[in-house]
């Protein structure tokens, strides 16, 4: 998988994609894909940095979104919604089929990798970075 986009997907589900414009539209969810207009969204408290509550916060958000028939699980189509290229990425347990928890892990494996400068945050220059990849 080419690592920009494997990486970007982190933070287009954090911004709430603009991938999947026709899922997201129908459910009246604003697309974002201005990395300055996403890190606003995602940092709720204003402080100017995603902290791991706020990421854990809009990931949960996104996954339940994405999750159309509320099952608890992303497969299919729901998977597609998240902007993944590859649906196996992030599925541990290889059921096909991925879980809140699966699902979380991987995005804080995307956090981590954004987080340039290890402070357990993501700043707005580090969405950018992200973004611009
Ligand atoms: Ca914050
Ligand atoms: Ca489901
Ligand atoms: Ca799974
Ligand atoms: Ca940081």
């Amino acid at each position: 998988m080419n690592r920009t986009r494997s990486f970007v997907w982190g933070f287009a589900i954090l911004v709430t994609l603009a991938w999947a414009p026709t899922a997201f539209a129908q459910e009246g969810r604003p697309l974002e894909s201005n990395p300055d207009v996403a890190h606003k969204q995602a940092d709720t408290n204003g402080n100017g940095a995603i902290d791991h509550a706020e990421y854990h916060r809009r990931m949960v958000e996104v996954f339940y979104f994405a999750d159309g028939d509320r099952d608890g699980y992303l497969v299919g189509i729901e998977i597609a919604r998240t902007g993944r290229e590859n649906p196996a990425a992030g599925d541990a347990n290889g059921d096909d089929r991925i879980s809140l928890k699966e699902f979380i892990d991987e995005a804080f494996d995307r956090f981590n990798v954004g987080d340039s400068n290890d402070d357990n945050e993501l700043s707005v220059e580090e969405v950018r970075a992200a973004y611009a990849e």
